[in-house]
């Protein structure tokens, strides 16, 4: 008996010593936002009330059991039907769902409040990345993983934001209300910051709202938390929330990189300059499937080496691939995606690495130029379909 109650004591002693409990981080965060605590606080409240009701009834149950027991010439109740006990024990566990429910409702009523935002972000889940639209702002990107390949595959020690990384985190105003539609161009996904007290469904062809006000800057990680192939892990969500005025020049900075990348598209490149981009972006966005080495994955995935498209003729059939995909494949088209110099990097750098040795050159231009003739095509095509009608 000395023996348990000692084993007992040292298991309540480690479970209810500050170390232990900051290590492991059982309970959610209370997060930065108000909802995020309004969401901590309810989880305690109706948790503190099941522990109470866990405690009352096992209290009972223990009692019954030890002073009530047979050996001790306990005699069962012989009754049978007792019509203000079942009300009773009907009426209680109701009263106390009613109690819960309340506080519950106001929260969730206020979660779908969105009126009044200060600024509005679409999210759309891609398999897989996460692309960002500010609507007021005309602010648009891409969100990729950038946690390099080498930590993945173990040959490097892993960063402490293993897998939690981006190359172009979200940026958010503080003390401001922020509303977020979520969506998404393929499968179900869902965009899931536990600190901003948000987990939304991105679900095709639907849009779901959230909103945040965050009220500490900072960086705020999640994932997507929808299973969503087989990159699902790899889709990490970065938050940085910052003053209004570093806001406003982030965004200033975005319309002028946007500007800039326009304006680089115009001029032809090096093919220094172009596989050293080519590199960043296949790794960012296409090594995923193609894998960094371009051997794929077959079936599924072709091998970039090799691979009749990226080493044969004409060049334009490999642009057009990359730009407008292989429908019903996950070859998306990159045409939204990626600038014309990203996507004349990235032909160039399959077309030269790996040993896909065919020394071509893909420029801006080229690019630019297979754009204007789909564009062309689907013009005819809204023209012949609107003479029809
Ligand atoms: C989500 C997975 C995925 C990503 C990311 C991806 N691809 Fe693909 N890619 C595919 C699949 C699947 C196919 C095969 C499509 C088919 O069935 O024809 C393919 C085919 C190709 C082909 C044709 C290969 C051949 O031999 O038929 C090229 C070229 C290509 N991708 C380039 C790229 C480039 C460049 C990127 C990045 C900008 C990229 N892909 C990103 C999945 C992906
Ligand atoms: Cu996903």
């Amino acid at each position: 008996m000395h023996k348990i109650l000692k084993t007992l004591f040292t298991l309540i002693l480690f479970f209810f010593s500050p170390l232990v409990l900051a290590e492991m981080a059982l309970n959610m965060p209370r997060g930065v936002t108000p909802i995020s605590k309004d969401i901590y606080d309810l989880h305690m409240v109706i948790f503190w009330i099941c522990v109470a009701i866990g405690v009352g009834v096992f209290s009972v149950m223990i009692y019954s059991l030890m002073y009530h027991r047979k050996s001790k010439g306990a005699v069962p109740a012989a009754f049978h039907e007792h019509m203000s006990l079942e009300i009773l024990w009907a009426v209680i566990p109701f009263v106390i769902l009613v109690v819960m429910a309340i506080p519950a409702t106001k929260v969730l009523i206020d979660m779908h409040d969105t009126d009044d935002a200060a600024v509005t972000i679409k999210i759309v889940g891609h398999q897989w990345k996460w692309e960002y639209q500010y609507l007021d702002q005309g602010v648009q990107f891409y969100s990729n993983l950038s946690t390099p390949f080498d930590q993945i595959h173990n040959n490097v020690k892993k960063d402490p934001h293993y897998l939690l990384q981006v190359d172009n985190p979200v940026v958010v105003p503080v003390h401001k209300k922020v509303r977020f539609l979520v969506t998404s161009a393929d499968v179900v996904h869902s965009w899931w910051v536990p600190e901003l007290g948000i987990k939304r469904d991105a679900i095709p062809g639907f849009i779901h709202e959230a909103w945040a006000r965050v009220q500490k800057p900072g960086t705020y990680r999640g994932q997507c938390a929808e299973l969503c192939g087989v990159n699902h892990g790899f889709m990490p969500i970065v938050v940085q929330a910052v003053s209004d005025d570093e806001f406003n020049q982030w965004v200033a900075a975005q319309m002028k990189q946007a500007k800039q990348a326009a304006e680089a598209s115009q001029k032809p490149l090096t093919r220094e300059e172009l596989m050293t981009m080519g590199k960043k972006v296949y790794e960012n966005n296409c090594a995923a499937c193609h894998k960094v080495d371009g051997q794929g994955m077959p079936p599924v995935f072709p091998p970039m080496r090799g691979s009749s498209v990226a080493v044969g003729h004409p060049v334009s059939r490999h642009i057009s691939l990359v730009l407008h995909g292989v429908p019903n494949t996950a070859m998306q088209a990159f045409a939204s995606q990626l600038s014309d110099l990203e996507l004349a990097a990235v032909i160039t750098y399959e077309r030269n690495a790996w040993g896909n040795n065919t020394g071509e050159l893909v420029q801006p231009k080229d690019v630019q130029d297979l754009r204007a003739v789909k564009k062309l095509t689907r013009k005819t095509n809204e023209r012949r379909n609107s003479s029809n009608s």
